[in-house]
């Protein structure tokens, strides 16, 4: 089999998900807080000399952030234990910098507590957030002697709350209080995590996700899953990330060099490949923490529903912010938007017309042990896998009668790693083929518009992969 020129290559099929990023990847959704001393002064970035006791959230309440978060369809909440300015959220044992000293339930709370029960509550895995730039801690720029104060507090965090789902790793890294900048020892950081949380995937400026590039909410219209295993290095990522934090960075596209990071020409000499999906990670409003002047700026239920279907419906998964109040709340227009949000994928993907459809292939279907009809079920356990060396595979889908078409879902097997390359979507209207959709990559999930199209028969069309495709379900709603 040939493309572009270039022979089929089974090595890129060689990085498979680890059973951590699997089941990250299937929960799709997540809230990110974004809360501390900077909700209070109104700015982006703290610089550490806040004083705690402007830290004063007199209507806080935890169940209402795993509440909007549950309602908005989302499966997970990862907290700012601690931002850049080193005001940690719990009452760590380490530091005077943080919710003991503020006037917080007289200095007796502890947020990161009141959020674990509360996710657990509504059904949400926690996750935590732990800046390693620390604008505010003595030892930061001092080499062993901070790296100790992040595990310390690394360790309170992953001992003393439950589990923890994902370790979130900010890329930013500038200068402490003593004018010095840090350098990480993450190969320690990693080894501490993986011992106190073996199933947590550690993010961003870690091995197991990847940023997607941006924060504007832009997804790769060819988002791969292997890429070069010297992306999953945590400078590349501090690069990334290193300037001001403004909206003009917020809202910056990729540039050329990275809209390609995956296909076979990108990876033609690539020595060493990782399994290393991609996250989108955008805010709710401009900015990642709540500024009142922003409260006409929250994006609207379309624009959510947009950012959603192109992002989980494009091999990523998507960790929006929902940034609270000085008051400890969730703003009504931010909860309602995402509430809107939520009730369209329940409302949407409720039902598969696929249950009710005929499921036939090219290659026909008696050249497999397994029928296609295993595409029904959203498993790994049962998948479709073409026969060997048969990169080409038609899934065709008819009815009895007309349906009304609004979406596709298109998902890969993904423990076989991602191999479609191109694939396309045809209908029949009128006695004759339509093309509904073109494209390249499939990978977790693809989700595809279709535009209210009424027909009685969809052919889904795999025009080539790297090496024989597996697919793992198909759903028409
Ligand atoms: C960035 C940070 O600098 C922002 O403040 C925010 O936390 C965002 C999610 O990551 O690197």
């Amino acid at each position: 089999m040939n493309y572009n020129g270039l022979k089929e290559d089974k090595r890129l099929v060689k990085a498979v998900p680890s059973a951590r990023q699997i089941a990250y990847e299937n929960m799709e959704f997540f809230c990110f807080i974004h809360f501390t001393v900077n909700t209070f002064t109104g700015s982006e970035w703290g610089d550490g000399t806040e004083p705690e006791s402007i830290f004063n959230p007199t209507e806080l309440d935890a169940r209402q952030w795993a509440k909007t978060a549950a309602e908005g369809g989302m499966k997970g909440l990862i907290l700012t234990c601690k931002h850049h300015d080193g005001f940690c959220l719990w009452p760590s044992k380490y530091t005077e910098h943080s919710i003991k000293n503020s006037p917080y339930k007289n200095g007796k709370g502890d947020i990161v507590r009141e959020t674990a029960e509360a996710c657990r509550e509504f059904g949400l895995k926690f996750g935590v957030y732990l800046s390693p730039w620390d604008r505010n801690n003595s030892s930061y720029g001092k080499g062993k002697e901070y790296d100790d104060y992040y595990l310390n507090q690394l360790t309170e965090l992953l001992t003393e709350y439950g589990d923890i789902f994902v370790i979130w790793l900010d890329g930013a890294c500038g200068e402490g209080p003593n004018g010095k900048v840090q350098k990480y020892d993450w190969q320690r950081y990693y080894k501490v995590m993986r011992e106190l949380q073996p199933n947590a995937v550690i993010s961003i400026s870690g091995p197991d996700i990847r940023w997607c590039g941006n924060e504007a909410g832009e997804v790769r219209p060819s988002e791969w899953s292997v890429v070069a295993k010297d992306m999953t290095d945590p400078a590349i990522t501090a690069a990334l990330s290193q300037q001001e934090d403004n909206e003009e960075f917020r809202n910056r596209p990729l540039d050329e060099t990275q809209t390609d990071l995956g296909s076979r020409e990108r990876l033609a000499n690539e020595k060493e490949l990782a399994w290393y999906p991609a996250e989108t990670d955008v805010s709710i409003r401009p900015g990642w923490f709540y500024h009142e002047e922003e409260d006409d700026q929250v994006r609207s239920f379309e624009n959510l529903k947009d950012i959603y279907l192109k992002s989980v419906g494009g091999n990523t998964t998507l960790l929006l912010n929902l940034p609270p109040m000085k008051n400890g709340r969730i703003h009504e227009t931010d909860a309602a938007n995402l509430k809107q949000l939520g009730e369209f994928i329940e409302n949407t993907f409720k039902y598969n017309l696929v249950d009710e459809a005929g499921i036939t292939s090219i290659p026909p279907l008696d050249r497999w042990e397994k029928e296609p009809t295993v595409l029904r079920n959203d498993d790994y356990e049962t998948y479709f896998m073409n026969e060997a060396g048969t990169n080409k595979l038609m899934i065709k889908i008819n009815w009895i009668e007309k349906k009304k078409l609004n979406y596709l879902v298109l998902k890969e097997a993904i423990p076989f790693s991602q191999r479609v390359e191109k694939f396309k979507v045809c209908y029949e209207e009128n006695g004759s083929m339509k093309e509904c959709y073109n494209g390249t990559t499939i990978g977790y999930k693809k989700i595809i518009d279709l535009k209210g199209i009424q027909t009685d028969f969809l052919a889904i069309v795999i025009e080539d992969s790297r090496v024989a495709p597996v697919m793992s379900f198909v759903g028409v709603y």
